[in-house]
């Protein structure tokens, strides 16, 4: 039977807000869990993830996990270290110990950010391209590939990796119309991410069905995913504002955009 209580980690961030709102329209028992709390939901557990005892509370007895929880965009490499990478290993070995079987995880554009955006007529970016992280985010986006793929080969733990791109309301600028994935795509994605069988550990793009796309979506359609929106409604009023997208400069044709060159953070 597919995945009927799932434990929402993230839950009071940008996309953790937007599941909230839609998933329990598909059939789902959410349980939130984030380090801030979750406004409106005082059944929500508010802890970090390095809290053993709060953590395997939350896990015990779901069916499935939506891993959102981190911090979502570049920052000191000690600090990608706590959240993001040790964070995500804990989360999974708490998976294993309690033995939920699938977890939705969300990668990132930024594990990949240093591929080359396609040119005209040359094809989209497949899923099977190496990683590139962009930034010490990206990298730990890479890291909880690979992790994932260890808890399949040595555990049986199956997941979902989503490379989600720009997810929010509308598209910001020119660059995100390639990627951009609206909040009710969004959650048609997790819910053919958690109901799809037989995924062991699949990577997938995560972005609707834009005009622009610069990826290719024929493995999250093969999971079920069957994206309804397109950027392109968003297009004439962004390229108006802002120029057709630039073609020169060291980030114009980079997946990852000014994420490839952002001032390194550093370690502390
Ligand atoms: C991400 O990974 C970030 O979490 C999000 O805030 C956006 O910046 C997105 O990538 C993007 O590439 O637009």
């Amino acid at each position: 039977p597919p995945p009927r209580t799932v434990l929402l980690t993230g839950a009071a961030g940008r996309i953790g807000t937007l599941l909230r709102e839609r998933l329990p329209g598909y059939g789902y028992t959410l349980r939130l869990f984030d380090v801030e709390p979750v406004a409106g939901e005082p059944a929500a557990v508010t802890a970090d993830l390095d809290d053993q005892a709060a953590l395997r509370r939350a896990v015990r007895g779901v069916d499935a996990v939506v891993h959102l929880a981190g911090i979502p965009s570049e920052a000191p490499f000690a600090r990608i270290l706590r959240a993001n990478i040790e964070g995500t290993t804990r989360l999974y070995e708490t998976v294993r110990e309690e033995g939920v079987r699938r977890v939705v995880c969300a990668s990132s554009n930024h594990a990949v950010g240093f591929t080359p955006l396609p040119g005209p007529g040359d094809p989209r970016i497949p899923v099977r391209t190496p990683h590139r992280p962009d930034t010490f985010y990206g990298l730990s986006k890479a890291y909880g590939e690979d992790l994932a793929q260890l808890y399949w080969d040595r555990h049986g733990v199956e997941t979902v990796s989503l490379r989600i791109g720009s997810c929010a309301a509308e598209p910001a600028d020119v660059r995100q119309l390639g990627i951009w994935l609206s909040p009710d795509d969004c959650a048609r994605l997790v819910h053919a991410a958690l109901s799809a069988e037989g995924v062991a550990h699949t990577a997938v793009y995560g972005s609707s069905a834009n005009t622009r796309l610069v990826w290719d979506l024929s493995d999250a359609r093969a999971l079920g995913y069957a994206p309804e929106d397109d950027s392109e409604t968003y297009a004439p009023a962004l390229l108006a504002a802002q120029g057709a997208p630039e073609t020169e400069g060291a980030t114009a044709r980079l997946l990852g955009g000014r994420f490839c060159t952002v001032d390194p953070p550093g370690l502390h």
